[in-house]
C-alpha cells in the first residue's frame, strides 16, 4: 500500500490545529496531529516543505521504517518542530494500518489492558469559593481526578485560572494562547505562590474529603529548593502529583526535589524525546511521564519511552490540554487503553466548533475515557468545515517578575 498524498490542513476552530491527512493508493486515510501551540506555521512547513515530499510512493505499511528515515535522515535531530512532525506522519500511518486492518488502533497494540481510562480535569478559581465551584462542576461532569490551580494574592495573572481576564479582555477559560499580535504578559512571585499554595490545598482537602484524587501544576517556575520546599508543604495534602515543579532541562536538579519529598513527581510535557528523560527514569527521579503523542515522535516513539518508564515503575499521565487536537488525543487514548504502566490521562475538553471540524468517536463516561471500537483513531476531519476556520496567529503568554526579569511562564 503506497503513499500518494500528504496534505497539511491548518484550521482555527477556536485555537488553531495543524492536521496531516496522509493518502494511499488504496483511498485509505489516515491522520496525525501536529500542533505545536504558537508554533504552528513552523511544523506546517517542515511538514509541508520537507517532509510530504519524502512519503510519496513509500510503502504506508512501513511505520518504523519511516520514523527512523525521517529522524535520522534529517540530520539535525530532536526539537518541538521536528519531533512534532514525525509525530504526525506517525500517527497518521497507525491510523492507515488500524483502518486497513478492520480494528481499533489499541487492537494493534496489543490490545486493551483496561476497561476505561481514568481522566484528570482542570479545575481553578480567583478564590475559594470559586474554586470549589469549579470543582463541584467537573464533579458533576464526571471528573473523578481533579487538577487544582488559584489565583495568588498579590499576582495579577497565573497560568491555568480560567476566570481571570485575558489580554484579550475575555475570560482566560479554554486556551492560554490568545489572538494577540504580541504574547500577553503575566506577573509571578515565587514566594507568594509558595506561602498561598498549601493553605489552598488544606482548604480543598477539609472541603472534599481524603479521597478525592488532587494534582497540582507548578508549570516550570520554581528552583529546586523552591520545588523541593512545596513538595515537602503539600505531603499533608496527599496529591495524586505535582507536575513541572522545576524546568527540568537540567534532569540531575531532580535529585535535589526527590531528597526532599515524597510528594509525587510528574514531568515531560516540553520534552520530546526519550533523551530528555534518561537521568528521571533511570534514577526514579519522577513518578509519571507527562509526554504528549503529538509532540514526541507518535506512536512509536512513545510507546518505547513508557516501555523504559515501566522498568522503574514510572506511569504515564500523557499531556491532553486543549492544544492538542482530538486527533492526538486520540491516540493518546489508544495507548493508554493497552499500555501495562498507564497512570492518569489529562482531559480538557475541546469546545463545539473544534467538535464540528473533527468528528471524534471517543467517550467520558463516569470520570474515564475510552476510544471507542471504529477502525483506525476513530477521528474524521470535516475538512469543508475546518476551511471555514482560517489559521490567526496566536501567542502564549510569558511572565515577568517585579522587578521586570523574565521568568518560566
Ligand atoms: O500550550 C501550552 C499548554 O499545553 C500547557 O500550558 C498546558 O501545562 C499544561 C497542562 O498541563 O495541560
Ligand atoms: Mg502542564
Amino acid at each position: 500500500m503506497k503513499i500518494v498524498a500528504a496534505d497539511v490542513i491548518v484550521s482555527s476552530p477556536d485555537r488553531n490545529f495543524v492536521t496531516l491527512k496522509i493518502t494511499t493508493d488504496e483511498g485509505i486515510t489516515g491522520l496525525g496531529d501536529a500542533t505545536l501551540n504558537g508554533r504552528e506555521l513552523s511544523v506546517a512547513s517542515y511538514l509541508r516543505d520537507h517532509v510530504a515530499p519524502l512519503l510519496m510512493g513509500r510503502d504506508a505499511h512501513r511505520i518504523e521504517d519511516t520514523w527512523q528515515f525521517l529522524y535520522r535522515s534529517a540530520y539535525w535531530r530532536r526539537g518541538p518542530v521536528t519531533m512534532a512532525a514525525i509525530a504526525a506522519v506517525d500517527v497518521a500511518l497507525w491510523d492507515v494500518k488500524a483502518k486497513a486492518a478492520g480494528m481499533p488502533l489499541y487492537q494493534l497494540l496489543g490490545g486493551a489492558s483496561r476497561t476505561g481510562i481514568m481522566a484528570y480535569g482542570h479545575a481553578s478559581g480567583r478564590d475559594l469559593p470559586e474554586l470549589f465551584d469549579s470543582i463541584r462542576r467537573h464533579l458533576d461532569e464526571g471528573f473523578r481526578s481533579i487538577r487544582v490551580q488559584t489565583s495568588v494574592p498579590g499576582i495579577n495573572a497565573v497560568y491555568g485560572v480560567a476566570a481571570q481576564p485575558s489580554a484579550t479582555g475575555q475570560r482566560y477559560d479554554y486556551e492560554p494562547a490568545q489572538r494577540t499580535p504580541l504574547p500577553a504578559e503575566e506577573d509571578w512571585d515565587t514566594r507568594a505562590y509558595l506561602r498561598h499554595l498549601p493553605s489552598v490545598f488544606e482548604a480543598v482537602r477539609n472541603e472534599f474529603g481524603p479521597e478525592l484524587p488532587l494534582l497540582h501544576d507548578g508549570h516550570h517556575r520554581m528552583t529546586p529548593i523552591q520545588a523541593a520546599k512545596l513538595g515537602k508543604a503539600l505531603e499533608p495534602y496527599d496529591l495524586f502529583w505535582l507536575e513541572d515543579c522545576t524546568p527540568a532541562e537540567n534532569q540531575e536538579a531532580l535529585r535535589l526535589v526527590r531528597q526532599h519529598t515524597t510528594t509525587p513527581l510528574a514531568i515531560g510535557e516540553v520534552f520530546n524525546t526519550v533523551w530528555d528523560y534518561q537521568t528521571l527514569i533511570r534514577e526514579q527521579l519522577i513518578d509519571y511521564v507527562r509526554s504528549a503523542v503529538t509532540h514526541t515522535g507518535g506512536i512509536t516513539a512513545m510507546r518505547k519511552l513508557l516501555d523504559f518508564a515501566a522498568q522503574y515503575q514510572i506511569k504515564s499521565g500523557i499531556h491532553g490540554p486543549t492544544d492538542i487536537s482530538p486527533v492526538g488525543m486520540a491516540a493518546a487514548l489508544h495507548l493508554d487503553l493497552a499500555i501495562h504502566n498507564f497512570g492518569i490521562q489529562e482531559y480538557m475538553k475541546h469546545t463545539p466548533l473544534a467538535n464540528e471540524v473533527f468528528r471524534q468517536s471517543f467517550t467520558f463516561t463516569d470520570g474515564y475515557l475510552h476510544p471507542g471500537d471504529q477502525p483506525g483513531l476513530g477521528v474524521e476531519l470535516d475538512e469543508e468545515a475546518a476551511a471555514r476556520f482560517p489559521y490567526e496567529p496566536a501567542y502564549l503568554p510569558f511572565n515577568r517578575l517585579k522587578d521586570g526579569t523574565v521568568h518560566d511562564w
